[in-house]
């Protein structure tokens, strides 16, 4: 496989970068923090989209190393944004591998960062493969103070009343139902009834994909705690998202 080579060299060439996309609390001016997203800019094939390439990591072994280098440059860029975290996706893969919790607690102390300042991203595929496991360590990753986000919330097949028996601080209703809101009543009726639940469960609730002042006058009438999006900021450098943390807070 082509693109599997090329990744296994790609952060020796340099080819890797992050960037970090704000995410607001919902009177639209505090940043809370910031999602970390991988890019690869490669010679051959132009930018190569996290989307295509983190699958095919994800079945080889090398999503271990490049989920290394994606969490050592998270917590580096966390340090220059007193109060504010950073939001690191993690893939099955990763959470599932032994000793998951030492790993993130080790990688923490050697960039001198504190675990509330790293926000866990994982999905519902992580966790509703092995439930029993998968709860384990998130009560160890909460112990260890870690805040916990289950990203694209709604797509997969946790049920909603599945998600009270994980500690979790923060669901992230995923961008299509964002993107649905506007047409469909039923669309905002369910990120109403996932704020609900949130409410009842004591989470957050981040609204992705937001992109226009339309849907963030819906999204604020069903009291979302957090919203995420292109109308409020691109995914910036890492230098980008200093200035816009030392502006914003
Ligand atoms: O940033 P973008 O919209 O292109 O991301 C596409 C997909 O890739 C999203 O599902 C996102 O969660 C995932 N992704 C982006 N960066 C990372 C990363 O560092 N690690 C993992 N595991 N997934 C990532
Ligand atoms: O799966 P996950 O939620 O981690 O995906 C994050 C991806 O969503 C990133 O690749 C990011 O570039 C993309 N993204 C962030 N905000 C928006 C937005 O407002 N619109 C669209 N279409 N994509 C967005
Ligand atoms: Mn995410
Ligand atoms: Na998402």
């Amino acid at each position: 496989h082509r693109i599997e080579s090329g990744l296994a060299q790609a952060i020796g060439r340099g080819e890797l970068a992050m960037v970090f996309q704000p995410i607001l609390a919902r009177d639209g001016l505090d940043v809370a923090g910031f999602e970390a997203l991988l890019r690869w800019d490669t010679e051959e094939w132009g930018t190569i989209s996290p989307a295509t390439f983190i699958p095919v990591a994800e079945e080889t072994a090398l999503i271990h190393a490049l989920g290394d280098w994606v969490l050592e440059r998270s917590l580096a860029a966390v340090a220059d944004w007193p109060g504010q975290y950073v939001s690191v996706n993690f893939s099955p893969r990763q959470f599932r591998r032994p000793n998951f919790v030492g790993y993130v607690v080790e990688r923490c102390q050697r960039a001198g960062v504190a675990p509330s300042r790293l926000q866990i991203e994982i999905t519902e595929t992580a966790i509703f493969d092995d439930v029993d496991h998968a709860a384990d360590t998130l009560y160890r990753l909460r112990q260890m103070g870690f805040r916990i986000a289950l990203d694209d919330f709604g797509t997969g097949y946790s049920s909603l009343y599945n998600i009270r028996k994980f500690p979790l601080d923060v669901l992230k209703i995923d961008r299509s139902f964002v993107d649905a809101m506007v047409r469909e009543p039923a669309a905002a009726a369910a990120v109403q009834a996932v704020v609900h639940l949130a409410g009842a469960l004591g989470l957050d609730v981040v609204a992705e994909g937001v992109e226009t002042p339309a849907q963030v006058d819906l999204l604020r009438a069903t009291g979302v705690s957090h919203l995420q999006g292109f109308h409020f900021g691109y995914p910036l450098t890492r230098d980008d998202a200093s200035k816009c943390a030392i502006a914003r807070s």
